[in-house]
C-alpha cells in the first residue's frame, strides 16, 4: 500500500502540556512520525509519497468555519501579544455558558475552541494540521481511486477533535475528513473504526446523528479513562444516526481476549451494514507498555488486528493516531499493516 508522509509534521513541536498539575513535556511530540517512518520504510510496504494540497473547503465539511478561521490566525492573534511561548487553553464555556458568541480577548476565544489544557497551540501547529488532513485526503483519493488501501502517516493526531474543537492533541479530525471525501466522492455508506486507546470522541461527535457515516470505537472506559465525557455504551447515535453509533468501552487493564470479542462484534456490524469504505482511526496506545494507557496489545494482536481488518475485504485508508511508547510505535504500526497486507487479497 502507498504511504503517504510529510516532513512538516515537524511544524508542530510542542513543548509542554499540563499533566497531573504540572507543566510536563509532551507526550505527542514528532519523534513519533519518526519511528513509524522508519518502520514502514524498512519493510517495504510501497512508495511513501508526499500529499496534495487540497483546498480547506474539504476540511469545512466536517468542521465549522468560524473554528477553522480561528486555527488559522490563532498564532498571529497569539504572538500579536507579545508571547514566543506555545499557547495553552485555561479557561472553558461549561453548562449554562454562552457559546454563541466568539469573545474578543483570545483567552476567550481560545477556550470556545477548545476543550483541555493538554494540548498546545504552536507556531507550526496549524500548517502541520493542515498537512495531516492534506494526507488523509490524499490516500482517500487513492483508495477511491480504486486501490485496495494507503496509510496516512501524519500527525498530530485527529480523532479527539470534533465539529469546532480541539483537544488531546487532534486539531483537525483526520479520519472524519478522509471519511467525509469518500462519501462526497460516490461512496454510500462509509464506516469510520477507531482502534485508538481513548475514544474518538470528536469523530462521534461530528457522525453522530448521521446514518451514513458508522462509527464504532474500542477503547478505555471513560469512567476512568481520557477523555471521560464521552464513549459510553448507551451513546448509539441520535434522530437519523440512532443506531449508527457503537462504543465499546472496556475496563483499563483488560485483556486481549476481552478486546478482541469487542472487535468481533464490531466486525460482525460492519459487515451488516455493507460499508463502501472503510477508515481506521490507527491508534498503538493500546500497547501493552504505553506510558499513559493501559491496554495489552503486543505484536501478535497487532499481526491479527490488521488481519482482521483485511477480512472485512473494503478499500481502506489507515490514518495514524495515538501511540506514546515512542521506540515502539513505528514496529506497532507496522505490524498491523503486515497483518493486513498478508491477508489482504
Ligand atoms: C490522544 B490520542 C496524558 C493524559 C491524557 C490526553 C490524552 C490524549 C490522547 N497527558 N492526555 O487519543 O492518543
Ligand atoms: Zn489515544
Amino acid at each position: 500500500m502507498k504511504i503517504i508522509y510529510s516532513d512538516r509534521h515537524r511544524l508542530h513541536a510542542g513543548d509542554k502540556e499540563m499533566y497531573r498539575g504540572q507543566l510536563v513535556p509532551c507526550f505527542e511530540k514528532p519523534e513519533r512520525a519518526d519511528f513509524v517512518y522508519d518502520a514502514v520504510k524498512a519493510r517495504n510496504f510501497g512508495p511513501i509519497l508526499e500529499p496534495k494540497e487540497f483546498a480547506v473547503a474539504a476540511i469545512e465539511r466536517v468542521h465549522a468555519p468560524r473554528y477553522i478561521r480561528f486555527l488559522e490566525k490563532a498564532w498571529d492573534l497569539w504572538s500579536a501579544q507579545g508571547y514566543t511561548n506555545d499557547a495553552l487553553p485555561a479557561v472553558w464555556p461549561v453548562r449554562g455558558h454562552r457559546t454563541d458568541i466568539e469573545p474578543d480577548h483570545f483567552a476567550g476565544k481560545f477556550g470556545l475552541y477548545s476543550y483541555d489544557s493538554g494540548t498546545p497551540f504552536t507556531a507550526g501547529t496549524w500548517a502541520a494540521a493542515k498537512t495531516g488532513a492534506d494526507i488523509a485526503l490524499t490516500a482517500q483519493q487513492i483508495v477511491g481511486g480504486g486501490e485496495r488501501a494507503a496509510f496516512a502517516l501524519s500527525r498530530p493526531p485527529g480523532h479527539h477533535s470534533g465539529p469546532d474543537f480541539f483537544g488531546g492533541y487532534c486539531f483537525v479530525n483526520n479520519a472524519a475528513v478522509a471519511a467525509q471525501a469518500f462519501r462526497d466522492n460516490g461512496a454510500k455508506r462509509v464506516v469510520v473504526l477507531d482502534v485508538d486507546y481513548h475514544h474518538g470522541n470528536g469523530t462521534q461527535t461530528i457522525f453522530y446523528d448521521r446514518s451514513d457515516v458508522m462509527f464504532l470505537s474500542i477503547h478505555g472506559d471513560p469512567r476512568t479513562e481520557y477523555p471521560f465525557f464521552l464513549g459510553h455504551a448507551d451513546e448509539t447515535g441520535s434522530g437519523e444516526g440512532l443506531g449508527y453509533n457503537k462504543n465499546y468501552p472496556l475496563p483499563a487493564g483488560s485483556s486481549n481476549a476481552l478486546w478482541f470479542d469487542a472487535l468481533g462484534d464490531a466486525v460482525r456490524r460492519i459487515n451488516e451494514f455493507k460499508p463502501d469504505a472503510l477508515v481506521i482511526s490507527l491508534g498503538v496506545d493500546t500497547f501493552a507498555d504505553d506510558p499513559i494507557s493501559k491496554f495489552q496489545l503486543r505484536e501478535p494482536e497487532y499481526l491479527k488486528l490488521g488481519a482482521q481488518i483485511a477480512a472485512l475485504n473494503l478499500p481502506t485508508v489507515f490514518i495514524l493516531e495515538g501511540g506514546y511508547a515512542v521506540a515502539e510505535i513505528g514496529h506497532n504500526v507496522a505490524h498491523v499493516l503486515q497483518g493486513f497486507e498478508d491477508a489482504a487479497k
